[in-house]
């Protein structure tokens, strides 16, 4: 298998997590997307919109992160990834849509005002994002207190999608410019404990060092 992915993209990060999870082998092929790698002719015949990821699983190609997990579930269907029963099937979709629809767009903007130095000037607008992204944290929180995973008794897409983005806003927190936002989150262990224990539980997943960015490595 071919991956085409952007190294610091959670998008691209929960493809990594559940190819290693799967234990699949695949070519991993970094694209910069600051050079507009990912905008080449070859690209956007695989992926006409141009984003990252991208899977070519021979002469099959997939796009969307969520559909490359659930192709990657029905092709290779040992450790899966969208529970065992159909019902929880339907519980870690949803849990799915439900972060990618109301938590995913305040989390970008919360990280990508950091990453981009744009705080100033900004700060009543991110820090409405951040209280709605804690609130939310707060939800997970309860999850993992209850669960080792965030549906079911083990790693499912639901971890793979949602960790590489709380990760990321960890990681944009500790940014000293963000400390009032970053009073909101951090420090996790003590905020949010359940949190920070799948923390750890997800990084000592099997070959998970390969899959993690190298500016977020610890
Ligand atoms: N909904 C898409 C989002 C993909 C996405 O936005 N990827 C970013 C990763 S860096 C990208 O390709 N950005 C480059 C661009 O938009 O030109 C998914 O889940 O795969």
């Amino acid at each position: 298998m071919e991956l085409y992915a952007s190294e610091d993209s959670p998008w691209c990060w929960r493809v990594r997590l559940a190819l290693e999870h799967k234990r699949l082998r695949y070519n991993n092929h970094q694209l910069n997307v600051t050079t507009q790698e990912h905008k080449s002719p070859a690209m956007l015949r695989l992926t006409p919109r141009g984003r990252l990821p991208v899977l070519c699983d021979g002469a099959y190609v997939v796009f969307e992160s969520v559909a490359i997990l659930y192709y990657l579930d029905r092709q290779y269907p040992e450790w899966p990834l969208f529970g065992t029963s159909a019902q929880e099937g339907g519980v870690i979709l949803r849990v799915i849509e439900e972060f990618q629809n109301y938590i995913e767009p305040h989390l970008m903007a919360i990280v990508a005002a950091i990453k981009a130095h744009e705080l100033e000037g900004r700060r009543d607008e991110i820090m409405d994002h951040m209280l709605i992204a804690a609130g939310e944290a707060r939800t997970i929180e309860g999850r993992l207190s209850k669960s080792e995973w965030i549906v079911g008794e083990q790693p499912s897409a639901a971890d793979f999608v949602i960790y590489p983005w709380i990760r990321g806003l960890q990681q944009a927190l500790e940014d000293p410019d963000a400390s009032e936002l970053a009073a909101r989150f951090l420090p996790i262990d003590v905020q949010y404990p359940a949190v920070a224990r799948w923390f750890s539980r997800i990084q000592s997943l099997p070959r998970y060092e390969l899959t993690e960015p190298a500016t977020l490595k610890r």
